[in-house]
């Protein structure tokens, strides 16, 4: 038995809370009304920022707006929220999703038992009292029986290392971190580096302003036209008349959205045959395209003529052929890094006053005072933004100085790279718990049906322990090895280990590469971890 003694025999010291959650995005909201509300639990929810919505306060940068659709991009939990929220339109805009965030706060109350403006700094497991103590940047502490993150997978900004950074005498940006205030670009010499989804969704809006528009791009990506469109009143009635199929639909599918592969594979298929299939998906647009087919993520031949399709609308996209191929991927499957969705992307590339720079062939050698410097040339802007990501998945978890048992940091325990038991609770870190943590679908997934999930097992789990008076829950070590190793080996059954991307960490240079999210399935998972609960907390050690 692999299990760790309890050094603790003693009652749990006095706490201040219940619990503790870190983060007032779409998780800490939910997480404080579950505790506080449905369970009476003591909770303090602490926020760096001024305000509610996570992601959606952070990313007000031009053209930020969801992939997934506004209607399962939501709160399925409360019937009176569903009823009263009106989208606009079929992906909101981020102003949208964070005046929703902020209607769902002030509808349950929820600002009163906020700290807005405190950062946690750290998070100590107090082994003698059972218990653990959060610290915040304003050098004050409180304790808590359990300590709850909800810091989010894409919270925190990645820039690259560039010589120079701070050098650069103009105004510079990163995309999460967005002013508040607009940020003008009339007649500007602008840089944008990056082309993941953010670029594919800054660079449209800013070239029509902006005098000139340099892209430098790294890895050409795969983009599916988004095609949004305003919502009517009868698209509205039409969605809440189905709503209970639609979120049940959502719930119980293997990413979080109310649709499954129509196909199982393009396997056998002639080319004419696949782009049958194809071309009514790429014409509804969004993610329906990349599930047309069930094994595009484990079948390269599957998947090669799915990419092959983008390839070739990219090329008839775009006017300039030497432009085109520069653009079009070639190095890695479609969708094994973050499919985006676009609006006008490729298109942008025609436009006279955007110019592309292959960095792979030409490499950002430093930033200078006055732009960008390459191993080909010298270029002057006044203003850079950094579409560059983000330390995801691990990065804001990291960030906070947690300790466990014995004094071990979370950062040593995770090294080589995470270990959890369900992408939720940590070995050596008891009543710690990791909404949305590595190993557990999350980015995998539209992420309000995966949070939900997390916060209704997370909540429901702490009520009744607290109820029946246990002092600690903690997963065992075989428990944890054994969801790492199904982790690994589910991965490795996909093309996704074959991509450099932020999914394995590789963007963020010395990160151990690990595929870091769950691929088992959104619907699989939950079972699991439900199932885990009915057997009175398998895998875990209760004390
Ligand atoms: P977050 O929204 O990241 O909130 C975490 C909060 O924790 C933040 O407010 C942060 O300030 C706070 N915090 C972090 N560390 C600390 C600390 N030490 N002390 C105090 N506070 C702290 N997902 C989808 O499913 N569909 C989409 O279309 C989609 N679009 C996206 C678009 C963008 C631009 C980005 C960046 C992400 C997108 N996502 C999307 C993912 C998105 O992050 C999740 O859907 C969701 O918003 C995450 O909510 P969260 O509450 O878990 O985390
Ligand atoms: O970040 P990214 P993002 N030199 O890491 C490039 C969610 N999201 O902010 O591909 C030059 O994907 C890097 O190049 P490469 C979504 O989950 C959702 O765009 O590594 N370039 C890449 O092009 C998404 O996946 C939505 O070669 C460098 C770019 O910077 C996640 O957030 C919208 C570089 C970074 O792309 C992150 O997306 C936006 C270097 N040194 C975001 N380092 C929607 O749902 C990095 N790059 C709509």
């Amino acid at each position: 038995n692999n299990t760790h003694e309890s050094a603790v025999t003693a009652e749990t010291a006095e706490t201040d809370y219940d619990a503790i959650v870190v983060g007032a995005g779409f998780s800490g909201l939910y997480l404080l009304h579950r505790l506080r509300d449905e369970f009476d639990l003591s909770v303090k929810v602490i926020e760096k920022a001024d305000d509610v919505g996570g992601t959606w306060y952070w990313n007000r940068y031009p053209g930020a707006r969801c992939d997934s659709e506004s209607h399962v991009y939501c709160y399925s939990f409360n019937d009176e929220i569903l009823e009263e929220w009106d989208w606009s339109e079929r992906y909101p805009e981020q102003p949208e999703v964070l005046e929703y965030l902020r209607f769902v706060a002030d509808h349950l109350d929820l600002r009163r038992d906020i700290d807005f403006k405190r950062e946690v700094t750290s998070a100590v497991f107090d082994e003698a009292g059972g218990r653990w103590e959060i610290t915040t940047d304003d050098g004050s502490q409180e304790t808590a029986q359990y300590f709850v993150s909800a810091v989010g997978c894409l919270s925190k900004p990645f820039i690259p290392d560039f010589d120079g950074v701070d050098s650069f005498e103009g105004d510079w940006y990163h995309t999460g971190k967005w002013p508040h205030e607009p940020v003008d670009f009339s007649g500007k010499r602008v840089a944008i580096i990056g082309t993941g989804a953010t670029g594919i969704q800054v660079i449209p809006e800013v070239a029509p302003e902006a005098g000139e528009l340099t892209v430098f791009q790294r890895t050409p990506n795969y983009a599916v036209p988004a095609r949004n469109r305003p919502l009517d009143d009868e698209d509205r009635e039409e969605i809440k008349r189905n709503y209970d199929e639609i979120l049940e639909k959502a719930h119980n599918s293997g990413f979080g959205h109310p649709f499954e592969a129509a196909h199982e594979t393009a396997e056998g298929l002639s080319r004419e045959e696949v782009e049958e299939l194809l071309q009514p998906r790429w014409e509804e647009g969004g993610f329906r395209y990349m599930l047309t087919f069930g094994d595009l993520i484990t079948n390269p031949e599957t998947n090669e003529y799915v990419s092959e399709f983008i390839r070739d609308r990219i090329r008839e996209t775009v006017d300039d052929p030497e432009l085109a191929e520069k653009l079009v991927p070639t190095d890695h499957y479609y969708a094994t890094k973050r499919p985006p969705l676009h609006t006008n992307y490729y298109e942008t590339f025609n436009r006279d006053n955007v110019d592309l720079i292959d960095v792979l062939e030409t490499p950002i050698e430093r930033i200078t005072p006055e732009g960008v410097r390459t191993t080909d040339a010298d270029y002057e802007f006044d203003t850079i933004i950094y579409a560059t990501g983000f330390d995801a998945m691990t990065g804001t978890l990291l960030q906070m100085d947690i300790r466990g048992r014995d004094g071990l940091t979370l950062e040593e325990k995770w090294s080589d790279g995470p270990k959890t038991y369900l992408g939720l609770s940590v070995h050596g870190f008891p009543n710690m718990f990791t909404i949305t943590g590595p190993q557990s679908p999350s980015v995998l997934s539209n992420m309000p049906v995966s949070i939900e999930h997390h916060v209704e097992w997370v909540s429901e789990t702490i009520k009744s322990l607290v109820d029946r008076d246990v002092r600690l829950i903690e997963p065992t070590k075989n428990a944890e090895d054994a969801w790492t190793e199904h982790n690994r080996q589910v991965g490795e059954s996909t093309l996704y280990t074959e991509a450099d991307s932020w999914y394995m960490g590789d963007n963020v240079p010395g990160k151990p590469r690990v595929f870091t999210p769950y691929v088992g399935g959104v619907d699989v998972y939950h079972d699991t971890i439900l199932e885990a609960a009915e057997k009175d907390y398998e895998g875990f050690e209760l004390t």
